[in-house]
């Protein structure tokens, strides 16, 4: 009998602050309160293949140009706001939902409707050279939209003719308005600054291109196993045509010229044109080569050749960028 009236008074004790608590809370609430708006955000990752593996986008945009899908009940209705950052100035990138459909039953054996869900999201956004918006009610509610309603959010590429069929050419691909599995596609990145003569004295640049010139390699892994390289220059001459190569490591006692890599470039590696344009310029390609192939264990040098003297592949003096590629 003493235990249990200890216990309760113990209770009682503990109750007394919780209960003065909570009428004070009763207080402040006799105000009426709107229940808040629903609202959930979507990110993507560019189209490395997540969805299709042979599909990875296989063009000339830039992949690091990210999207979000924000949805946001509306009373009865769900407001859909796509953003993309890092787009480019002045293109027009048309932004679709399209009805997920049985493949058996569709003109080209899509797995969705070819004619974009314009009830639901079909809009286009100018670039501005980094991040725009675009919105949309749909006549769906937030809970069709973010629950039942499937469909495919596809960014189409304003930088080539656009397809329905081909995936390849999608920015972004992923379902609507529902949260993407990590892909864990790795993607890396390395610097080079102006070739003074990092890799070997005798080898630093002599010319007149001006020594604000660098580099980036990107290597983005694809689903199916192949690499996106991309490389960047900063501060590149107007009008001029840079020619960047990956040129394999060799021992130079037995290469035609004594060089201490192959003149011919890798061509499965890196052997892209930029074309200067006075700022930032760059240009990709895929390789076959894993990413883990090319950033651990392939060999070669990353080399810019000087735009403004005969191209030469023997004289490392006139290279504006010259390192290790990937490293
Ligand atoms: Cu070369």
């Amino acid at each position: 009998m003493k235990i249990n009236t200890l216990k309760m008074s113990i209770a009682m004790l503990l109750l007394i602050p919780l209960g003065m608590s909570s009428c004070k809370k009763e207080d402040m609430d006799d105000a009426p309160v709107t229940p808040a708006a629903k609202s959930m955000t979507y990110n993507y990752e560019f189209n490395n293949g997540q969805v299709v593996s042979t599909a990875a986008y296989k063009g000339t945009h830039k992949d690091d140009l990210t999207a979000s899908i924000k949805v946001e009940e509306s009373g009865s209705k769900a407001k859909i706001t796509v953003t993309l950052n890092n787009t480019i100035n002045g293109e027009i990138y048309r932004i679709h939902s399209h009805n997920a459909a049985d493949p058996t039953t569709t003109p080209n054996m899509t797995p969705y409707n070819e004619t974009p869900n314009s009830d639901v999201f079909a809009q286009m956004v100018t670039g501005n050279g980094g991040t725009v918006s675009v919105s949309q009610t749909a006549n769906k509610s937030y809970a069709e939209i973010t629950g039942t309603y499937d469909a495919f959010f596809v960014v189409h590429d304003p930088l080539q003719a656009m397809s329905t069929t081909d995936i390849s050419t999608y920015l972004f691909v992923g379902k609507i308005a529902r949260t993407q599995a990590a892909s864990g596609l790795s993607r890396g990145t390395f610097n080079y600054a102006f070739n003074t003569g990092q890799v070997a004295p005798a080898f630093a640049y002599s010319g007149t291109h001006a020594n604000t010139l660098a580099g980036i390699i990107n290597v983005q892994e694809l689903a199916d196993g192949d690499s996106r390289v991309t490389v960047t220059l900063e501060n590149t001459v107007n009008s001029q045509t840079y020619m960047v190569h990956s040129h394999d490591k060799a021992d130079p006692t037995t290469t035609p010229n004594m060089t201490p890599y192959n003149e011919t470039p890798n061509s499965d590696v890196c052997t892209v044109m930029i074309p200067g344009n006075g700022a930032t310029a760059y240009s990709s390609q895929i390789s076959t080569k894993t990413y883990t192939d090319l950033t651990t264990t392939y060999d070669g040098f990353f080399v810019v050749h000087d735009p403004l003297q005969a191209m030469s592949t023997t004289d490392p003096t006139t290279y504006v960028l010259l390192g290790s590629f990937a490293r």
